[in-house]
């Protein structure tokens, strides 16, 4: 897949990342998400490419725009599926919490799963871990594995868990099991990234959070090495039948990282506020600084950029 476009579509997410930094801590969620989409939207189209959103903000009668099927770019150029979530962590943003970024997920037709907006009972682990998780087992199984290839104690190994009631269960058994927990209110995306890359120390991933996001987050482990496993969770038959309108024919399936995403994906994410992987977009007056992270498969090349943003010699894209 052309490297250039990985580099330009950090201008998606800095746009995004910006425009929903004016909302942090303003206590309105679907006005920061509002903000990031417009923005995302308008960079994607000032970039030469032939885009169709697969994973955005919903079907077409629930989203007005980045909604799926919808075409990005200016229709020139490579052909490509766009994953986005132009803010993972609107909560977050609202409320002025850690780890909210932009993001995009990009790959050649058919490389990323089409999941539909449901959960996905989620395990991710780093490189070293890679081969030694099965979700099929129990919590416990899984942490001495991946301890094991770790070539550590489970007493050592960090696990990253929404803190949600529906996870009541999963979180004794890890106490039982004797590791430790990071809770996380949401942004599971940083959190699968996590564990392959930078020095916030967790060793595993594991519940339930959104299918999106599983995907978005499968293709940042393609690009650094780490592995995942996921199940969708239907909630009810409605939402079966659901995902089966949208082409998944097995519904127990258990999804391998490379059904998740394959091939030589690129992963793209800006900080809106900070993170372990990332700082938050920091407004600078008639101007911004932001950072992002760019990852190929192909390569495995990751970059991270610290860009100072000069508003009046730029496009802004609704801020
Ligand atoms: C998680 C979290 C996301 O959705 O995926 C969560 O990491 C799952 O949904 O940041 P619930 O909030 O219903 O548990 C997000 O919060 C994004 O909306």
């Amino acid at each position: 897949m052309d490297r250039n476009l990985a580099l330009e579509f950090v201008r998606v997410t800095e746009a995004a990342a910006i425009a929903s930094s004016y909302l942090v801590g303003a206590g309105d969620k679907i006005a920061a998400d509002q903000a990031a989409v417009t923005a995302m939207r308008s960079a994607f189209n000032s970039i030469d490419f032939d885009g169709e959103v697969v994973i955005g903000e919903g079907e077409m009668d629930e989203a007005p725009m980045l909604y799926i099927g919808e075409k990005v770019g200016s229709g020139k150029g490579l052909k490509v599926d766009i994953a986005c979530d132009p803010l993972e962590g609107t909560t977050i943003t609202a409320k002025g919490g850690p780890e909210a970024i932009a993001v995009i997920a990009a790959g050649e037709k058919g490389t990323l799963l089409k999941a539909p907006d449901m959960y996905m009972d989620k395990i991710a682990v780093g490189p070293g871990a890679r081969g030694a998780i099965d979700i099929t087992k129990s919590a416990t199984w899984n942490l001495r594995e991946v301890a094991k290839a770790l070539k550590k104690d489970v007493q050592d190994m960090m696990v990253m868990i929404l803190d949600r009631d529906r996870h009541a269960e999963i979180i004794k058994e890890v106490r039982a099991a004797g590791a430790r927990i990071t809770l996380i209110s949401d942004g599971d995306v940083s959190s699968v990234v996590a564990t392959s890359y930078g020095d916030a120390g967790i060793d595993m991933m594991l519940g339930i959070g959104g299918a999106p996001e599983g995907v978005i987050a499968a293709a940042a482990l393609q690009c650094l090495g780490g592995d995942m496993q996921g199940k969708l969770i239907f909630e009810d038959d409605e939402q079966k039948a659901r995902a089966v309108r949208m082409g998944i024919t097995d519904t127990n399936k258990i999804y391998e990282l490379n059904d998740l995403a394959k091939g030589n994906v690129m992963f793209v994410a800006t900080g809106v506020t900070r993170g372990s992987l990332l700082q938050g977009v920091r407004l600078i007056g008639g101007g911004a600084h932001t950072h992002s992270i760019v990852m190929r498969a192909e390569t495995g090349t990751v970059r991270t950029i610290h860009a100072r943003h000069q508003f009046d010699r730029k496009p802004r894209y609704g801020w």
